[in-house]
């Protein structure tokens, strides 16, 4: 017997801009960071490896500039989004649609009027949008002009974004997040932070410094945001895997604690509570981190706390101390070692529905903030029939055994608002530049050498979830 979610449950979907929307010289829009990034191997070697240099190669294929289109075919997704019953809709503002270079003074406005027109679709067919500010789409003006998040100065740049699309959305967007899987600047910093690291040695100080202008810079969102709109929401956004100890050895648990505490709360203690939290000043004096602060900084963090967590959760991770066996490395982003209880998708990531339980414990136990699970799924090979059918069943069993997880958390006591399935219409993935990871209910003919009709497709899993939604989760 299925739980009960609560009435007003957030049912629907996440995307984000540079994904799916491709476009990207349409409406004046500047070149971003998911712009110049190629697909495949390539790709995964440029995330993992310094001295990146930002350009476009004219001989290669960048998977991101017209991506599935959703610029020009928004009305058909939304429809589609609608069909299935979604409640919201998260998707993010491409920064450089709104400020193409990152630091002009002024707007642009054709950029702002595509978001007018895709929030008023939506608001139409009764979806309310979740909005991120910023996912891993910098202008690329920014990192080369000025070093991405390291410099202080795209602090005041941001401000002026913020503002702008507060002013301009008020009334239509309820629900904001500041930076997607802020957390991620720690194993990506290309994408989260707007920089490539040039030396092991160098590592330490750039990035903390970087989070640093990052978590005042949300802060100050969140302050402009209650000012413009008192009635919205605005929460921050992590990346979310617990981490379990491979055994019970002390030494493998107190490992397990510390890669926990670093990844998975430094960047919310800050923004939930408003303060660096006690452990990482050890780590600061271990890797020689002294932060640059100025006067107010620490105010401005205080003021600044966000109204919920927004979170995405794939996978959970094993960690051992010595991890000299090679042989136990997972291959997933996360690193770690295999644990022997779970299966992976076929990119190595450990699916763990019972994790997501102990995820909403866990983060609700330490903040008791309202949590939204703002992405989730399965990446996955589909195949379309020759009847035009795609039978996603193990799409299906994923998100099943996951939402059975979090009628279980809500009944330990967690309060959860919604749940947003990452990739509700497939799009290019982030880690890779495929299509062929796909996490839709809606199939979309396009591949990962860029050929494709761009045809829209419900697969099976559609049918399934509009019915979740129907039932508000008890028909799974
Ligand atoms: C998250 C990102 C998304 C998304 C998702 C799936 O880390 O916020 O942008 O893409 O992961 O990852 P991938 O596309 O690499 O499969």
């Amino acid at each position: 017997m299925a739980k009960q979610f609560p009435e007003g449950f957030l049912w629907g979907g996440a995307t984000a801009a540079n994904q799916f929307e491709g476009g990207f010289h349409k409406g004046n829009k500047g070149l971003n960071i998911a712009d110049v990034l190629p697909g495949g191997k390539e790709r995964l070697e440029i995330l993992g490896n310094p001295g990146f240099d930002f350009e476009i190669d004219p001989n290669k294929y960048y998977p991101n500039h017209d991506a599935i289109d959703f610029y020009n075919r928004y009305k058909e997704d939304i429809a589609l989004f609608a069909e299935m019953g979604f409640k919201v809709f998260r998707t993010s503002i491409a920064w450089t649609r709104i400020f193409p270079n990152g630091d002009e003074l002024e707007p642009n406005e054709e950029g702002l009027a595509f978001y007018d027109r895709v929030f008023d679709e939506l608001i139409k067919h009764g979806i309310e949008p979740v909005v991120t500010i910023s996912h891993y789409e910098m202008p690329v003006h920014l990192v080369k002009e000025y070093g991405g998040w390291r410099n202080r100065e795209v602090i005041t740049f941001f401000e002026r974004y913020a503002e702008a699309i507060f002013n301009r959305y008020k009334g239509k967007v309820k629900y904001w997040m500041t930076f997607n899987e802020i957390n991620s600047g720690l194993m990506m910093p290309i994408m989260g932070l707007g920089f490539a690291i040039q030396k092991e040695a160098d590592k330490y100080q750039p990035t903390f410094q970087a989070f640093h202008h990052q978590f005042v810079a949300s802060a100050k969102a969140v302050k402009l945001c209650r000012e413009i709109m008192p009635e919205a929401q605005i929460g921050c956004m992590i990346i979310y895997a617990p981490v379990y100890a491979f055994d019970s050895k002390p030494e493998n648990v107190m490992h397990a604690l510390e890669e926990e505490e670093l990844f998975n709360y430094f960047c919310a203690d800050v923004q939930v509570r408003g303060e660096y939290p006690a452990f990482i000043n050890r780590y600061f004096k271990e890797h020689n981190i002294e932060l640059e602060m100025e006067d107010g900084d620490l105010d401005i963090l205080k003021e600044g706390t966000v109204d919920y967590i927004g979170f995405s959760y794939y996978m959970s991770r094993t960690e051992k101390k010595d991890k000299s066996n090679e042989e136990g490395i997972q291959g997933n982003i996360m690193q770690g070692v295999k644990n022997p209880f779970l299966q992976a998708s076929d990119w190595g990531w450990e699916i763990d529905p019972v994790g997501l339980r102990i995820s909403l414990n866990k983060l609700y136990g330490r903040y008791e903030v309202p949590l939204f699970i703002v992405e989730n799924g399965l990446g996955a090979y589909d195949k379309v029939e020759e009847d035009g059918s795609i039978q996603d069943d193990y799409r299906i069993d994923y998100l099943r055994e996951h939402m059975k997880q979090m009628g279980e958390a809500i009944e330990d006591g967690v309060e959860l608002m919604g749940y947003t399935s990452w990739g509700c219409i497939d799009l290019v993935s982030a880690s890779t530049g495929e299509m062929s990871k796909r996490y839709g209910f809606i199939y979309v003919d396009k591949h990962d050498d860029g050929t494709g009709t761009l045809e829209r497709k419900r697969k099976k899993s559609f049918y399934w979830y509009k019915d979740v939604i129907d039932s508000n989760g008890e028909n799974l």
